[in-house]
């Protein structure tokens, strides 16, 4: 009896190390189709600078991401960290975010851990700097995440400041509560490696591992320096650390270049930026539907819907992901004016996602009418300037195509095959409003 246990025992274990060297052995396909099936994500920026609204003691903010404020007006820890005392959301439900990203048709929540400020949106044992031990609400909106996110199917994914961190006295970029005559210059921030190192040591890296052993498995570790690491007070040899803890403690976890390594897995643009030629590796654009990223009550200008989904589909036609912000309130309510735009793109992607979904860049030349997106063999011609002549032109040898059909209904659509290329003759009317989705289903 005793044997048949051991030698299950072994049985047991060879199969635990089997499913583990497994993992750390995927491929980066492997790795990375997750985040190529979704293209498009939820970011999510809330922390104390919510509470402030782009404003404190009566001053704007000097500059239009609202959680800068701390450093662009030079508010000293022992000020900033009174925001605190103001933040209780009661009308926080994690559910409620996740089911509005669902409705939106994104598949993945990247949410501030620990955005520049310092200031731990978790509950972290590191230091009592955190939601949970220096609020009045004093709880762990993470756990409700993710709750909310297992149950309906959305990745979750952590933000974390690795670099700017104006709370710790080793953290680089708060000039205005330490002294840093003795570094050296860098961009938006001083050098200084022996300053730094603690920071790393005490902070940095046990709050991370914290996000990565509490919370379960995340789709990415979204790291944030976007300026080139020699101007930082970062080591090369730190980030190896970081990148060895994640590989080592959840494998299947995606990294952003802005960690500042070429080890990392996909390139994230400059925010709000977008490429002009389609790019083969993956790469994404983080992007505002106002200006600032957290909350600013003074920001009201809303990019339309139709600008937004115009973005979508661009980077989509172009072989990228879209990661599309809100800032909700310190009181856990996301702005009106985000929740309607999120909800009509939402009523466009249930009907069109299969041309977004795990598709990508067609060998075309982009339309002068919209965009187009490929996947597999279905072409999709995404028509937002609906042309007068009623007709457009696609670059497919016609003898290519088998079928051309409006997405939405399948109904066909009339068109003549010519030599190098085929003329679409459209419906009389856009099936959609934003964007209609014509598609060709290549031989
Ligand atoms: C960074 C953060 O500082 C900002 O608060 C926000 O979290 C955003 C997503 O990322 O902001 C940047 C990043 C890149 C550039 C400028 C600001 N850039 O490339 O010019």
């Amino acid at each position: 009896m005793k044997r048949i246990l051991s030698m299950l025992m072994m049985v047991v274990m060879v199969a635990g190390v089997g499913l583990d060297s497994k993992a750390a052995e995927m491929s980066q396909d492997e790795k990375m189709a997750w985040w190529r099936e979704a293209r498009f994500g939820m970011f999510i920026h809330w922390g104390l600078y919510s509470v402030a609204e782009g404003e404190f003691e009566g001053q704007k903010c000097r500059g239009k991401y609202a959680e800068w404020i701390m450093s662009k007006n030079k508010i000293p820890n022992a000020k900033y960290e009174k925001l605190a005392d103001q933040f209780n959301p009661t009308k926080f439900d994690a559910e409620s975010w996740v089911t509005l990203a669902k409705e939106a048709g994104m598949k993945y929540i990247v949410i501030t851990a620990k955005h520049h400020d310092g200031f731990a949106m978790y509950d972290s044992k590191v230091s009592d700097y955190d939601v949970v031990d220096s609020t009045p609400w004093g709880r762990d909106p993470m756990v409700d995440l993710r709750k909310a996110c297992d149950k309906h199917g959305i990745k979750l994914c952590f933000y974390y400041s690795h670099w700017q961190d104006w709370r710790h006295p080793g953290g680089d970029g708060n000039d205005w509560d330490f002294d840093r005559s003795q570094d050296k210059k860098g961009s938006y921030c001083t050098i200084n490696y022996e300053r730094f190192a603690p920071y790393w040591r005490e902070k940095c890296i046990p709050q991370v591992r914290e996000l990565l052993t509490k919370y379960g498995e995340l789709g990415i570790m979204w790291f944030d320096m976007w300026t080139s690491r020699q101007k930082t007070s970062v080591t090369e040899e730190q980030l190896d650390e970081m990148i060895d803890m994640i590989h080592d403690l959840q494998p299947q976890c995606i990294i952003n270049k802005r960690i500042g390594s070429g080890r990392a897995d996909y390139l994230t643009m400059q925010d709000n930026r977008y490429p002009s030629k389609i790019m083969k590796d993956d790469w994404e654009t983080p992007a505002t539907i106002n200006d600032t990223w957290g909350y600013s009550k003074h920001d009201d200008n809303w990019k339309s819907t139709r600008e937004l989904l115009g973005l979508l589909v661009g980077n989509v036609s172009k072989g990228g992901n879209y990661l599309l912000n809100i800032g909700p309130k310190a009181d856990g309510s996301v702005p009106e004016e985000s929740v309607l735009r999120l909800r009509e793109i939402g009523r466009w992607m249930k009907a069109n996602g299969e041309s977004i979904y795990g598709a990508s860049y067609a060998d075309l030349e982009k339309p002068e009418w919209g965009h187009y997106t490929k996947r597999d063999r279905n072409l999709y011609a995404h028509v937002f300037d609906w042309p007068e002549s009623g007709k457009i032109e696609v670059d497919v040898p016609g003898n290519d195509v088998e079928s051309v059909q409006l997405l939405t209904s399948r109904a066909s659509v009339k068109f003549k095959r010519g030599g190098k290329s085929l003329v679409v003759d459209l419906p009389a009317e856009p099936a959609d409003e934003l964007d209609t989705v014509i598609r060709f289903v290549l031989k």
